[in-house]
């Protein structure tokens, strides 16, 4: 569940504006869906959040909604237009305001109807485009109002069976060229008080969600914070399985155990590279030698480890490639890739040139992480193309051993990278919600099911398991018209 539209959400309503969300990331998303809400809702501003890849079709729902009604004010924020505020009102004259960096209070302004020139962080056109003075972040996190959860379709993520995303400080002191984290959140961290944390944590628990992930940039840096967050979690006796993201060199045995004896399962080290210059180039500022001990340490304590690199980095070249993949299968834990992307905001976009990086494409859709849009002097797309197979080599075998071993859904699951790929099938498309009337014939989640096999190329067993936890857990209901059943997510 996005959490920047969440907490913007979170202050409108806290404020007393009336809020409506349309959550397009798990549900189908289609124009005439967008028309149907506007026309039902006639909302006054509509907002909208991206990063850099998934910017063009934000601005593609902005385009819409003001070819619908020329009178809505269009407002983007996020992590992309924060860095690219003045081309996007440049070239997409419907977009109304971009608001940079954090927004909770920006958008209380806007919506609130201040004066447009006296909104701090924000960029509009008049008279070409006007970009206002920089915004402070914000000091106290504890004075947010909590994120606006119970306006997002909670039974569709229930269904998905994903984990709730908390907060617990914003902000990290590093400056790794390829991260805008620092940027965005300011590298002094600022914290909540833990004992609202865990609040949030109960909250989120009575909303049935099971497992958090803490999307802090940097959770152990500060370890007086974890300790007592960690703590907390214990005397209340909750019991959770959270994530977190890591740096090797922010962690000890002694603080990973607590985490562990907290409920801490996974964590993911931002790893970066197996080759120490590029490291240094990229100011990760950590070591080889210290990469293998906070894996170990981690292992140690009971945690599952992640490694996380990013190929395509400054210096890179066909012998950097090799020695980052047997470094990576030397740790032993489970690793992924990620190829660079440069995002408007990062060091390595703005000195490309001083990185030896060639940018080779500004289309923003490909800025997936997973596509290769610069080069090196001695690697280029076919290089990391490369690598990437020998990636996807190691996973096929590894989903080869769990097909000998008959786990046919953690297959499917890694496959699709979902915890459920069924539910993320029938969410994407709307499925139930387009099978309409169905006939009361016997049993009806049994006659849902049988719809179900119609339409989507799933065993009868593996539908009718689903659906019918999904029914227990009340998730999915059905309402009588006319003597006709029609099935919906509650
Ligand atoms: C946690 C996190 C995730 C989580 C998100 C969990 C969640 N439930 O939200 C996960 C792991 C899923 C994730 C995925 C990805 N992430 Co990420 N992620 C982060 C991280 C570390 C923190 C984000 C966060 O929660 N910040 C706190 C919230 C409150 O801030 P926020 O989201 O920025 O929102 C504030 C403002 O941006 C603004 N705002 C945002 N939207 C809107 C909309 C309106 C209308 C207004 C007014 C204001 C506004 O106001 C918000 C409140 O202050 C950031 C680093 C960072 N510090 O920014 C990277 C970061 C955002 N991620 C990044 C990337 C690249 C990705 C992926 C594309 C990776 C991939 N290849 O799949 C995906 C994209 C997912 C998606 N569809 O958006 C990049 C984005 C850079 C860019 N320009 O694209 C960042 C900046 C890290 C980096 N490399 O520099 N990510
Ligand atoms: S990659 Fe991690 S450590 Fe580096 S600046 Fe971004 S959030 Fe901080």
């Amino acid at each position: 569940m996005p959490m920047g539209i969440s907490y913007i959400a979170g202050i409108l309503e806290h404020n007393g504006k009336e809020v409506q969300l349309l959550d397009l990331l798990v549900s189908k998303y289609s124009k005439g869906k967008i028309s149907r809400k506007l026309e039902e809702y006639q909302p006054d501003i509509v907002g909208v959040t991206s990063v850099t890849m998934n910017y063009p079709i934000a601005s593609d729902i902005l385009k819409h909604c003001k070819s619908v009604d020329k009178d809505i004010i269009t407002v983007i924020g996020g992590p992309h237009v924060t860095f690219s505020a003045v081309e996007t009102l440049s070239e997409a004259p419907w977009i109304d305001i971009v608001v940079r960096g954090e927004g909770e209070r920006t958008m209380l302004d806007i919506v609130s109807g201040k004066k447009l020139e006296d909104i701090e962080g924000i960029a509009f056109r008049a008279d070409g485009v006007r970009v206002t003075a920089e915004r402070a972040l914000i000091e106290n996190l504890d004075g947010l109002p909590l994120p606006a959860r119970h306006l997002f379709p909670l039974s569709r993520y229930h269904a998905l069976d994903v984990h709730a995303s908390i907060i617990a400080g914003r902000g990290c002191p590093f400056n790794c060229i390829f991260c805008v984290g620092s940027r965005m959140g300011g590298r002094r961290a600022r914290y909540r008080n833990p004992k609202l944390v865990v609040d949030e944590i109960e909250q989120v628990l009575a909303h049935g969600f099971k497992e958090v992930n803490f999307e802090d940039d940097l959770l152990t840096l500060n370890h007086r914070h974890v300790y007592t967050f960690c703590d907390e979690i214990i005397a209340r006796g909750l019991e959770f399985n959270w994530s977190v993201f890591s740096r090797v060199d922010t962690v000890n045995l002694e603080l990973l155990h607590k985490m562990r004896e907290a409920g801490c399962t996974w964590m993911l080290y931002g790893v970066e590279s197996g080759n120490q210059q590029i490291l240094d180039t990229v100011k990760k500022k950590i070591t080889l030698e210290k990469i293998g001990e906070g894996v170990r340490l981690g292992k140690e304590a009971g945690i599952n480890i992640m490694a996380s690199f990013i190929i395509g980095l400054p210096g890179e070249t066909r012998e950097t490639l090799k020695e980052t993949i047997e470094f990576a299968l030397g740790l032993n834990t489970p690793w992924g890739f990620n190829v660079l992307s440069p995002f408007p905001g990062t060091e390595v976009r703005e000195k490309a040139g001083e990185y030896g990086i060639e940018i080779l494409t500004s289309d923003w859709a490909k800025y997936d992480a997973d596509t290769a849009v610069t080069r090196t002097e001695d690697a280029g797309p076919e290089e990391i193309a490369e690598a990437l197979s020998q990636y996807h080599e190691g996973l096929n075998a590894y989903l080869a051993d769990m097909e000998k071993e008959g786990k046919s859904d953690h297959i499917e699951a890694a496959q699709s990278g979902m915890r459920s790929p069924l539910a993320w099938a029938l969410l994407h498309d709307d499925v139930i919600e387009s099978l309409g009337l169905m006939e009361m014939n016997g049993e009806p989640v049994e006659s849902l099911v049988g719809r179900l096999e119609e339409v989507v190329a799933y065993s009868h067993d593996q539908i009718s398991d689903n659906v019918r936890k999904w029914v227990d857990e009340g998730l999915l209901k059905y309402d009588l018209m006319d003597g006709h059943m029609v099935w919906r997510w509650s």
